[in-house]
Protein backbone atom coordinates (compact mmCIF):
# COMPACT_ATOMS: atom_id res chain seq x y z
CA UNK A 1 0.00 0.00 0.00
CA UNK A 2 1.43 3.45 -0.68
CA UNK A 3 2.31 5.33 2.64
CA UNK A 4 1.98 8.75 1.80
CA UNK A 5 -1.71 9.38 1.91
CA UNK A 6 -4.05 12.46 1.62
CA UNK A 7 -6.97 12.67 3.17
CA UNK A 8 -9.61 15.02 2.22
CA UNK A 9 -12.76 16.00 3.76
CA UNK A 10 -16.22 17.07 1.71
CA UNK A 11 -19.24 18.77 4.30
CA UNK A 12 -21.56 17.45 2.00
CA UNK A 13 -25.33 17.75 2.95
CA UNK A 14 -27.59 18.87 -0.14
CA UNK A 15 -27.18 15.37 -1.77
CA UNK A 16 -30.21 14.17 0.47
CA UNK A 17 -32.30 16.02 2.99
CA UNK A 18 -31.60 15.20 6.25
CA UNK A 19 -28.87 17.83 7.99
CA UNK A 20 -25.94 16.61 10.24
CA UNK A 21 -23.90 14.52 7.51
CA UNK A 22 -21.65 17.86 6.65
CA UNK A 23 -20.55 17.42 10.08
CA UNK A 24 -19.26 13.82 8.67
CA UNK A 25 -15.63 14.49 8.08
CA UNK A 26 -15.10 16.19 11.39
CA UNK A 27 -16.67 13.58 13.56
CA UNK A 28 -14.44 10.68 11.74
CA UNK A 29 -11.10 13.24 12.31
CA UNK A 30 -12.26 13.34 15.67
CA UNK A 31 -12.90 10.03 16.56
CA UNK A 32 -8.80 10.45 15.40
CA UNK A 33 -8.15 8.88 11.81
CA UNK A 34 -4.61 10.55 11.32
CA UNK A 35 -3.24 9.11 14.56
CA UNK A 36 -5.03 5.93 13.84
CA UNK A 37 -3.14 6.04 10.35
CA UNK A 38 0.24 7.98 11.63
CA UNK A 39 0.84 4.59 14.07
CA UNK A 40 0.68 2.40 11.14
CA UNK A 41 3.72 4.45 9.37
CA UNK A 42 1.46 6.05 6.95
CA UNK A 43 2.61 9.99 6.07
CA UNK A 44 -0.64 11.86 5.90
CA UNK A 45 -1.38 15.03 4.89
CA UNK A 46 -4.82 16.50 6.24
CA UNK A 47 -5.61 18.99 3.10
CA UNK A 48 -8.85 19.72 4.86
CA UNK A 49 -12.21 20.20 3.13
CA UNK A 50 -13.58 21.10 -0.23
CA UNK A 51 -15.89 23.93 -0.01
CA UNK A 52 -19.36 23.35 -0.37
CA UNK A 53 -21.70 26.44 -0.96
CA UNK A 54 -25.29 26.57 0.63
CA UNK A 55 -28.50 26.39 -1.69
CA UNK A 56 -30.40 29.82 -1.83
CA UNK A 57 -33.99 29.58 -1.48
CA UNK A 58 -34.27 29.43 -5.38
CA UNK A 59 -31.91 27.06 -5.75
CA UNK A 60 -33.56 24.77 -3.02
CA UNK A 61 -36.41 23.72 -5.34
CA UNK A 62 -35.19 20.63 -7.51
CA UNK A 63 -33.74 21.46 -10.91
CA UNK A 64 -36.06 18.33 -12.60
CA UNK A 65 -35.65 16.05 -10.38
CA UNK A 66 -32.18 17.09 -9.03
CA UNK A 67 -31.96 18.50 -5.52
CA UNK A 68 -29.72 20.82 -5.61
CA UNK A 69 -27.80 20.28 -8.77
CA UNK A 70 -25.65 23.18 -8.65
CA UNK A 71 -24.13 23.16 -6.09
CA UNK A 72 -23.25 19.18 -5.96
CA UNK A 73 -21.79 19.54 -9.20
CA UNK A 74 -19.64 22.28 -8.27
CA UNK A 75 -18.41 20.93 -5.12
CA UNK A 76 -17.89 17.71 -6.80
CA UNK A 77 -16.05 19.26 -9.38
CA UNK A 78 -13.56 20.80 -7.02
CA UNK A 79 -13.33 17.39 -5.18
CA UNK A 80 -12.06 16.01 -8.33
CA UNK A 81 -9.76 18.51 -8.90
CA UNK A 82 -8.03 17.85 -5.22
CA UNK A 83 -7.98 14.05 -6.07
CA UNK A 84 -6.84 14.18 -9.71
CA UNK A 85 -3.79 16.26 -7.89
CA UNK A 86 -3.28 14.07 -4.77
CA UNK A 87 -2.65 10.91 -7.31
CA UNK A 88 -0.59 13.19 -9.65
CA UNK A 89 1.77 13.11 -6.45
CA UNK A 90 1.43 9.67 -6.19
CA UNK A 91 -0.66 10.19 -2.82
CA UNK A 92 -2.99 7.45 -1.78
CA UNK A 93 -6.61 9.60 -1.63
CA UNK A 94 -9.23 9.00 1.37
CA UNK A 95 -11.97 10.73 1.17
CA UNK A 96 -13.92 11.76 4.10
CA UNK A 97 -17.64 12.46 3.61
CA UNK A 98 -20.34 13.90 3.44
CA UNK A 99 -23.36 12.09 1.57
CA UNK A 100 -22.72 10.13 -0.82
CA UNK A 101 -23.19 11.81 -3.87
CA UNK A 102 -19.25 12.79 -3.48
CA UNK A 103 -18.48 10.14 -4.99
CA UNK A 104 -19.00 11.88 -7.92
CA UNK A 105 -16.54 13.93 -7.84
CA UNK A 106 -13.99 11.25 -5.95
CA UNK A 107 -14.28 8.53 -8.66
CA UNK A 108 -13.99 11.85 -11.54
CA UNK A 109 -10.56 12.62 -10.00
CA UNK A 110 -9.49 9.20 -9.83
CA UNK A 111 -11.03 6.72 -12.77
CA UNK A 112 -9.21 9.23 -15.28
CA UNK A 113 -5.82 7.60 -13.45
CA UNK A 114 -6.75 4.18 -14.94
CA UNK A 115 -8.05 2.04 -17.60
CA UNK A 116 -9.60 -0.36 -16.06
CA UNK A 117 -10.45 0.58 -12.30
CA UNK A 118 -12.44 -1.69 -10.30
CA UNK A 119 -15.29 -0.61 -7.62
CA UNK A 120 -16.35 -1.68 -4.43
CA UNK A 121 -19.51 -0.38 -3.06
CA UNK A 122 -20.01 -1.85 0.22
CA UNK A 123 -23.65 -0.33 0.94
CA UNK A 124 -27.29 -1.08 1.85
CA UNK A 125 -28.59 0.58 -1.70
CA UNK A 126 -26.96 0.59 -5.59
CA UNK A 127 -26.91 4.37 -5.71
CA UNK A 128 -28.07 3.27 -9.44
CA UNK A 129 -30.81 5.88 -9.34
CA UNK A 130 -30.99 8.85 -12.38
CA UNK A 131 -33.73 11.89 -12.59
CA UNK A 132 -35.92 9.64 -14.18
CA UNK A 133 -35.95 6.82 -11.86
CA UNK A 134 -35.57 8.44 -8.61
CA UNK A 135 -38.13 7.75 -6.22
CA UNK A 136 -36.61 11.20 -3.96
CA UNK A 137 -34.90 13.64 -5.82
CA UNK A 138 -31.61 13.05 -3.79
CA UNK A 139 -28.59 12.87 -5.62
CA UNK A 140 -26.73 10.67 -3.04
CA UNK A 141 -28.83 7.87 -4.10
CA UNK A 142 -27.44 8.51 -7.86
CA UNK A 143 -23.47 8.50 -7.89
CA UNK A 144 -22.79 4.74 -9.13
CA UNK A 145 -25.31 5.31 -12.40
CA UNK A 146 -23.64 8.75 -12.84
CA UNK A 147 -20.14 6.95 -12.82
CA UNK A 148 -21.36 4.80 -15.99
CA UNK A 149 -22.33 7.82 -17.94
CA UNK A 150 -26.28 7.76 -16.57
CA UNK A 151 -27.63 11.03 -15.43
CA UNK A 152 -27.28 14.80 -15.96
CA UNK A 153 -24.13 15.63 -17.79
CA UNK A 154 -23.46 18.14 -15.00
CA UNK A 155 -22.74 15.37 -12.78
CA UNK A 156 -21.68 12.76 -15.66
CA UNK A 157 -19.48 14.93 -17.26
CA UNK A 158 -17.18 16.29 -14.66
CA UNK A 159 -13.25 16.85 -15.47
CA UNK A 160 -15.03 16.35 -19.21
CA UNK A 161 -15.10 12.93 -19.47
CA UNK A 162 -17.38 9.86 -19.52
CA UNK A 163 -18.25 6.86 -18.54
CA UNK A 164 -16.13 6.80 -15.52
CA UNK A 165 -16.27 3.06 -14.93
CA UNK A 166 -17.42 0.09 -16.39
CA UNK A 167 -19.92 -1.87 -15.31
CA UNK A 168 -18.38 -5.23 -15.22
CA UNK A 169 -15.43 -3.80 -13.10
CA UNK A 170 -18.15 -2.84 -9.97
CA UNK A 171 -18.59 -5.13 -7.41
CA UNK A 172 -21.83 -4.50 -4.67
CA UNK A 173 -21.86 -5.67 -1.42
CA UNK A 174 -24.26 -5.80 0.87
CA UNK A 175 -27.31 -4.49 -0.52
CA UNK A 176 -31.25 -4.86 0.36
CA UNK A 177 -32.97 -1.96 -0.94
CA UNK A 178 -32.79 -1.42 -4.17
CA UNK A 179 -35.44 0.55 -6.33
CA UNK A 180 -37.05 -0.83 -8.94
CA UNK A 181 -35.12 1.25 -11.57
CA UNK A 182 -32.08 0.27 -9.67
CA UNK A 183 -32.62 -3.58 -9.84
CA UNK A 184 -33.12 -3.47 -14.30
CA UNK A 185 -30.28 -1.62 -14.20
CA UNK A 186 -28.03 -3.99 -12.01
CA UNK A 187 -29.76 -6.55 -15.17
CA UNK A 188 -29.15 -4.72 -18.28
CA UNK A 189 -25.20 -4.00 -16.86
CA UNK A 190 -24.70 -7.16 -15.29
CA UNK A 191 -23.27 -5.79 -12.94
CA UNK A 192 -21.95 -8.26 -9.94
CA UNK A 193 -23.87 -7.76 -6.39
CA UNK A 194 -23.71 -9.44 -3.45
CA UNK A 195 -26.84 -8.79 -1.50
CA UNK A 196 -27.32 -9.76 2.27
CA UNK A 197 -28.96 -12.75 0.65
CA UNK A 198 -25.42 -13.77 -0.91
CA UNK A 199 -23.31 -12.83 2.09
CA UNK A 200 -25.92 -14.65 4.59
CA UNK A 201 -25.17 -18.27 2.06
CA UNK A 202 -21.82 -18.10 1.18
CA UNK A 203 -19.88 -15.79 4.30
CA UNK A 204 -18.10 -12.84 4.21
CA UNK A 205 -15.06 -14.47 3.82
CA UNK A 206 -16.19 -15.71 0.80
CA UNK A 207 -17.50 -12.77 -0.83
CA UNK A 208 -14.69 -10.83 -0.51
CA UNK A 209 -12.24 -13.52 -1.56
CA UNK A 210 -14.46 -13.97 -4.79
CA UNK A 211 -14.13 -10.00 -4.93
CA UNK A 212 -10.95 -9.66 -4.37
CA UNK A 213 -9.73 -12.83 -6.92
CA UNK A 214 -12.00 -10.86 -9.65
CA UNK A 215 -10.98 -7.57 -9.79
CA UNK A 216 -7.25 -8.74 -9.24
CA UNK A 217 -7.90 -10.22 -12.67
CA UNK A 218 -10.15 -7.85 -14.00
CA UNK A 219 -8.62 -4.35 -13.09
CA UNK A 220 -5.37 -1.58 -12.83
CA UNK A 221 -6.75 -0.14 -9.44
CA UNK A 222 -9.29 -0.51 -7.33
CA UNK A 223 -11.71 2.26 -5.25
CA UNK A 224 -13.11 1.33 -1.82
CA UNK A 225 -16.79 3.25 -1.49
CA UNK A 226 -17.94 2.55 1.61
CA UNK A 227 -21.40 3.76 2.66
CA UNK A 228 -21.58 3.57 6.52
CA UNK A 229 -25.12 2.32 6.15
CA UNK A 230 -23.75 -1.03 4.48
CA UNK A 231 -23.57 -1.80 8.29
CA UNK A 232 -26.39 -2.72 10.43
CA UNK A 233 -28.48 0.23 12.08
CA UNK A 234 -27.89 -1.23 15.46
CA UNK A 235 -24.37 -1.03 15.25
CA UNK A 236 -23.89 2.01 12.86
CA UNK A 237 -26.76 4.19 14.24
CA UNK A 238 -25.40 7.66 12.71
CA UNK A 239 -26.58 6.93 8.49
CA UNK A 240 -29.26 9.16 6.95
CA UNK A 241 -31.17 6.26 5.15
CA UNK A 242 -30.95 3.15 7.97
CA UNK A 243 -31.63 -0.20 6.62
CA UNK A 244 -32.23 -3.20 8.83
CA UNK A 245 -30.74 -6.29 8.04
CA UNK A 246 -27.26 -5.15 7.69
CA UNK A 247 -23.63 -6.53 7.58
CA UNK A 248 -22.25 -6.67 11.18
CA UNK A 249 -19.08 -4.35 12.52
CA UNK A 250 -17.42 -8.35 12.23
CA UNK A 251 -18.21 -8.77 8.79
CA UNK A 252 -17.15 -5.37 7.91
CA UNK A 253 -13.75 -5.69 9.76
CA UNK A 254 -13.30 -9.28 8.09
CA UNK A 255 -13.64 -7.49 4.55
CA UNK A 256 -11.38 -4.74 5.49
CA UNK A 257 -8.68 -7.03 6.61
CA UNK A 258 -8.77 -9.15 3.90
CA UNK A 259 -8.91 -6.36 1.39
CA UNK A 260 -5.48 -5.17 3.39
CA UNK A 261 -4.09 -8.46 2.96
CA UNK A 262 -4.73 -8.50 -1.03
CA UNK A 263 -2.83 -4.93 -1.05
CA UNK A 264 -5.35 -4.15 -4.65
CA UNK A 265 -6.68 -0.71 -3.30
CA UNK A 266 -5.58 2.26 -4.69
CA UNK A 267 -8.33 5.36 -3.29
CA UNK A 268 -11.02 4.80 -0.71
CA UNK A 269 -14.06 7.08 0.76
CA UNK A 270 -15.91 6.83 3.55
CA UNK A 271 -19.56 8.18 3.71
CA UNK A 272 -22.48 9.16 5.21
CA UNK A 273 -21.55 9.46 8.42
CA UNK A 274 -24.16 11.66 10.25
CA UNK A 275 -23.16 12.51 13.99
CA UNK A 276 -26.62 14.21 14.50
CA UNK A 277 -28.28 11.03 14.24
CA UNK A 278 -25.79 8.89 16.20
CA UNK A 279 -25.16 7.98 19.26
CA UNK A 280 -22.06 9.47 21.27
CA UNK A 281 -19.73 9.14 17.92
CA UNK A 282 -19.63 5.39 17.58
CA UNK A 283 -20.58 5.53 13.91
CA UNK A 284 -17.40 7.98 13.19
CA UNK A 285 -15.23 5.29 15.61
CA UNK A 286 -16.33 2.52 14.13
CA UNK A 287 -15.44 4.15 10.43
CA UNK A 288 -11.84 5.02 12.29
CA UNK A 289 -12.10 1.73 13.37
CA UNK A 290 -12.65 -0.04 9.33
CA UNK A 291 -10.20 2.45 8.33
CA UNK A 292 -7.66 0.88 10.88
CA UNK A 293 -7.85 -2.93 9.61
CA UNK A 294 -8.17 -1.55 6.08
CA UNK A 295 -4.44 -0.01 6.26
CA UNK A 296 -3.09 -2.58 8.00
CA UNK A 297 -3.89 -3.09 11.56
CA UNK A 298 -3.07 -6.65 12.88
CA UNK A 299 -4.12 -8.67 15.88
CA UNK A 300 -0.98 -10.47 15.71
B1 LIG B 1 -27.09 6.22 -0.08
C1 LIG B 1 -33.02 5.69 -2.31
F1 LIG B 1 -35.34 5.61 -2.56
N1 LIG B 1 -32.73 4.59 -3.17
O1 LIG B 1 -32.65 6.96 -4.28
C2 LIG B 1 -33.06 6.99 -3.12
F2 LIG B 1 -34.51 4.33 -1.07
O2 LIG B 1 -25.92 6.94 -0.54
C3 LIG B 1 -32.08 5.78 -1.16
O3 LIG B 1 -26.81 4.81 -0.35
C4 LIG B 1 -30.71 6.26 -1.53
O4 LIG B 1 -27.25 6.42 1.35
C5 LIG B 1 -29.66 6.11 -0.46
O5 LIG B 1 -33.43 8.03 -2.56
C6 LIG B 1 -28.39 6.73 -0.88
C7 LIG B 1 -34.41 5.49 -1.68
MN1 LIG C 1 -24.64 5.08 -0.67
MN1 LIG D 1 -26.61 3.67 1.45
MN1 LIG E 1 -27.41 6.76 3.39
Amino acid sequence: MQKNMSIIGVPMDLGQNRRGVDMGPSAIRYAGVTERLENLKYNINDLGDVPVSRPDEKDHVQDGNLRNLQQVSDSNRQLAEWVDEQIGKDRFPLVLGGDHSIAIGSLAGIAKHYDNLGVIWYDAHGDLNSGETSPSGNIHGMPLAVNLGIGHERLANILDYTPKIKPENIVIVGARSLDPGEKELIREKGITVYSMHEIDRLGMSRVMAETIDYLKEQTDGVHLSLDLDGLDPEEAPGVGTPVIGGLSYRESHLAMEMLSEADILTSAEFVEVNPILDDKNKTATMAVGLIGSLFGEKLK
